[in-house]
């Protein structure tokens, strides 16, 4: 990455900390012990999906404060999933993020709250932006856009596709299809969320941007299946070597190793390719992609 783009992504790291510090309830609020939960849910994490809503605004020209609600929003919706899905209703894990799952930190009722209250906080917080230059037709925009990638036709339907087809093997377009749901639906609303605040966009540049987050979307998702056979739960910050102990089907076991890589890197290089529109203007989100392709966790 370049160094104006290290810079860039510290930078947006800070603001979307902050902006989630403001966004969730004091931890001493009542209900207080629901309150601690929520934060400490959202605590750590590499906060990927909050930093693409940023880098798109920068392409884009945006100033960032208008992408704080989105940036937060997405982030909420993403942790409230992870909640849900370390229950043991659902994947049944004890690690994330390096530390104790929210059931096992506190209880599975409250980690079922957490999640429910995290999500409700995710649409409170856009329907609520004040940022100046942004119509409430722009922030009715970006719900309909978190509603429909949180939705049963976007993530929540990919977890139930999944959970269905648990002991099934499936084929890899079968695979893909709830891939895209599952994880592509909310990683494609980063950009979406980005172009919705923005006052003028051209048809190219918007299709552009939601061709990018399509590839990135699939593409981690592959990076993921593959980081659970190759990684460590320590680095990981959570149980490695799942999949492949429940049998379940996914890129390298469809596959093999070299060909769901290789599958990722064309996808990464499909994702660069569909910025070419903007020229020079892509640089913070072609190096972000370079960024996730390069990760180890
Ligand atoms: C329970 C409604 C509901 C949905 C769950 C996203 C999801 C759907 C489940 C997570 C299962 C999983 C491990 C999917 C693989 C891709 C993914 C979302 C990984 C976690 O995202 P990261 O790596 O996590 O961005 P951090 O902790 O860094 O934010």
């Amino acid at each position: 990455m370049t160094t104006d783009v290290v810079r860039r992504i510290a930078g947006h790291r800070e603001r979307l900390e902050a902006a989630l510090q403001r966004a969730l309830p004091p931890h001493d609020h009542y209900p207080a012990r629901l309150h601690e939960a929520m934060r400490y849910a959202c605590e750590g994490g590499k906060r990927l999906r909050p930093l693409l809503v940023y880098l798109a605004g920068d392409v884009l020209g945006l100033d960032s404060p208008r992408l704080d609600s989105a940036a937060c929003a997405v982030e909420l919706i993403h942790v409230y999933s992870l909640v849900h899905d370390d229950l043991p209703a659902m994947d049944d894990d004890d690690l994330r993020r390096g530390r104790p799952t929210t059931h096992k930190a506190y209880d599975e009722a409250t980690a079922i709250l957490v999640g429910d209250a995290l999500q409700a906080l995710a649409f409170q917080l856009l329907a609520g932006d004040a940022s100046p230059g942004l119509s409430a037709e722009q922030r009715v925009r970006m719900i309909a856009i978190l509603a429909e990638a949180a939705g049963s036709r976007g993530m929540v339907g990919g977890q139930a596709v999944d959970l269905d087809s648990e002991h099934r093997h499936l084929t890899l377009a079968e695979l893909e299809a709830l891939h895209i749901h599952k994880t592509g639906a909310l990683i494609r609303a980063c950009l979406r969320l980005a172009c919705a605040a923005a006052d003028r966009l051209g048809d190219a540049e918007r299709e552009a941007l939601d061709r990018y987050g399509k590839c990135i979307g699939l593409a981690f998702q592959i990076q993921d299946d593959v980081l659970d056979v190759e990684g460590n739960s320590a680095t990981l910050g959570k149980t490695a070597g799942k999949d492949t102990a429940s049998g379940k089907s996914t890129y390298p076991a469809i596959l093999g190793l070299p060909t769901a890589r290789a599958r990722a890197d064309e996808l990464f290089a499909q994702a660069r390719a569909a910025l070419q529109v903007f020229g020079a203007r892509a640089a913070p989100l072609l190096d972000f992609a370079d960024h996730i392709r390069t990760r180890d966790r």
